[in-house]
């Protein structure tokens, strides 16, 4: 009989996918959910024949370059695959996948919270109310923005934004515009509007939120000179990656009032050396990155990152490829 492959799990993952993966492999999981350094990543692959890795693990061009031969197929737990370098995979001859389509709604959930959450202040009232310095009622206290009714504005109209587009038309009758590499056919585009250019959908934004995956043409997307493309009092939610994001523009343009609120689930150099402005101003509603953190999403997440271990080891094409 021949041995079951072993896969390197950087990460705690649920239960059940545990349970999953001990039937047909010989997982070497982290129970404790450490953070393994570059050098431990590195060691800990030796003779495995897949790294089943999060977001969490940095695998540029010289740790890829690092790992041992064994390694034959990285695939991932996450849709995003920026913390991955997919040309130094591929030179290597290391299959990579990621896990789409799962998340989209948990994620969307999460951009409908931010875009609420930031125009109606919720993250000022709550502190207010536990500090119990809510002390009145008066008809100008907290007030917000209406979502209902409003311009959306969506970059990245993938499967994140086309979800998020359909709870903001068919929840809060959003009209919604959009920027994507390449327009959509008309049944997905579902009565949204196209705009070639970020540049041309800017000036339409009352509410903008990112959808599109972090690359190199996408870096920075959000900087001072787009920003001030937006209408005044805009609201600006991020759940993609926070390097969509030039922090110092958006910051001004939260403290100046050009934009009359940010929601944020996801940073530069999250999580600990986010920039530290944010947390001083009140028109900002900030949660840790948990896009796709329900338990629904997580089970399905990785469920789907094994069915990608099991086409690649069944000697088939793993549907979730990206290099
Ligand atoms: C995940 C995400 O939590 O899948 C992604 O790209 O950003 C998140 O929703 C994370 O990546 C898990 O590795």
């Amino acid at each position: 009989m021949t041995e079951k492959p072993k896969i390197l799990v950087t990460r705690k993952l649920p239960q059940a996918v545990e349970r999953q993966l001990e039937q047909n492999y010989q997982p070497l999981l982290n129970p404790d959910d450490r953070l393994y350094s570059t050098d431990e990543l590195i060691s800990l692959s030796e003779g495995a024949a897949a790294i089943l890795p999060c977001h969490t693990e940095q695998l540029t061009a010289e740790v890829i370059d690092r790992l041992p031969d064994s390694i034959k197929i990285i695939a991932n737990f996450s849709v995003g695959v920026d913390h991955c370098d997919l040309a130094a995979a591929k030179a290597r001859g290391i299959v990579v996948t990621n896990t789409p389509d799962v998340l989209s709604e948990a994620t969307a959930e999460i951009a409908i919270l931010l875009m609420l959450g930031a125009a109606r202040r919720a993250s000022e009232g709550e502190r207010m109310v536990r500090s119990q310095e809510w002390k009145d009622w008066s008809p100008d206290f907290m007030v917000g923005i209406q979502a209902t009714g409003k311009r959306l504005g969506i970059i990245g109209m993938g499967r994140v934004g086309q979800v998020m587009a359909r709870y903001a038309r068919d929840a809060f009758g959003m009209e919604i515009h959009y920027h994507n590499r390449s327009r959509l056919p008309a049944e997905l585009e579902a009565g949204a509007t196209y705009y070639d250019t970020v540049e041309d959908l800017l000036p339409q934004c009352q509410f903008l939120s990112l959808h599109c995956p972090a690359t190199p043409e996408s870096i920075g997307l959000l900087n001072a000179k787009r920003i001030a493309l937006l209408p005044e009092d805009a609201i600006v939610v991020n759940t993609a990656r926070g390097a969509l994001i030039e922090d110092e523009a958006l910051h001004a343009a939260l403290v100046s009032g050009k934009i009359a609120a940010a929601g944020l689930d996801v940073y530069n150099n999250e999580p600990t050396g986010i920039f530290p402005g944010y947390r001083d101003l009140t028109n900002i509603f900030l949660l840790p990155h948990i896009g796709s953190a329900t338990r629904e999403t997580r089970d399905a997440m990785g469920f789907r990152a094994l069915a990608n271990l099991d086409a690649y080891f069944a000697g088939k094409e793993p549907v979730d490829r990206v290099a």
